[in-house]
């Protein structure tokens, strides 16, 4: 059976890159005390223990999804602007924009009798896009994370593959770490949540990061309008989205009367501290 890397949370971005350029994957141990999963828990638990499971197979008929994290959650707000992760989506992103964004903010809450999750790459929510890497992604482990309750399994190297292969069982890692530990992956490796045959429930935080100038999957503006985000620290709302993306990519005109307001605005001025 392969299994994953796993290295410090510390580690040097240069070692980290080695076993995700090999690997396509990597698990980064002790990112979060103790008290700082407490806490984290603790803020999300309402919305977790609300949310309803999936009503198809792919989402999990005995799985729940919880977005729209940052908007809800202060201390996702902090997570989402991790050093170390930043390290690695520059590293991994910015080969292919100018600058990338939030993606998909979940928290995925594996109910014990779930069966595991079809293999499958992240990046083919953007099928159409060949030959880079569009994606990172991460999952927090909010508790254990064991093969009993349902680790993310992962293929290591299957970010080289064609899409028409498929992992036979022997391929399969299984990612299992401690609660406050993060799997990072790209969005080309494949992966899928497990099959949970414990008694309990299975949380892992799904924070994901997509290049600059492609659809966001959780619609950032809609999860996290303006009202919200103006009220994040400005490198948060920039990766929220509220930013030009490019040359041209993401302006808007706010939809008012003749002669009003200027016509074209940068999305940065959406989030404009409300004084101004
Ligand atoms: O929950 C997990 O471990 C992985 C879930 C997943 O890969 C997905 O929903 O895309
Ligand atoms: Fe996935």
């Amino acid at each position: 059976m392969p299994t994953l890397e796993r290295l410090p949370h510390d580690a040097a971005i240069g070692d980290v890159m080695k076993v995700i350029d090999r690997d396509g994957a990597v698990i980064l141990e002790g990112m979060l005390s103790r008290a700082e999963l407490d806490a984290l828990v603790a803020e999300l638990t309402p919305f977790l223990t609300a949310t309803k499971v999936g009503r198809e197979s792919f989402s999990g008929f005995k799985t729940t999804r919880t977005g729209a994290l940052p908007a809800r959650s202060p201390k996702v707000r902090v997570a989402l602007v991790d050093r170390r992760i930043r390290a690695i989506c520059d590293e991994v992103l910015l080969p292919n924009c100018e600058n990338y964004q939030v993606n998909v903010t979940h928290v995925i809450r594996i109910l014990p009798g779930e069966i595991a999750q079809v293999m499958h790459k992240d990046r083919w929510s953007w099928s159409y896009l060949k030959g880079m890497e569009p994606q990172l992604n991460t999952i927090w482990a909010l508790t254990d994370f064991t093969r009993q309750n349902g680790a993310t399994r992962v293929v290591p190297g299957s970010q080289r593959w064609p899409d028409s292969r498929r992992p036979r069982p022997e391929e399969i890692a299984c990612a299992e770490m401690s609660a406050g530990s993060v799997l990072v992956y790209t969005g080309s490796v494949f992966h899928s949540g497990g099959a949970n045959q414990s008694d309990a429930p299975r949380l892992g935080m799904n924070l994901t990061y997509c290049l600059g100038w492609l659809r966001q999957e959780e619609n950032q503006y809609l999860s996290c309008p303006p009202e919200i985000a103006r009220t994040f620290e400005p490198e948060l709302q920039q990766l929220m989205g509220y930013q030009t993306g490019g040359y041209g990519l993401g302006f808007f005109t706010p939809p008012l009367g003749p002669e009003e307001a200027p016509e074209v605005y940068a999305s940065e001025w959406a989030v404009r501290p409300a004084d101004t």
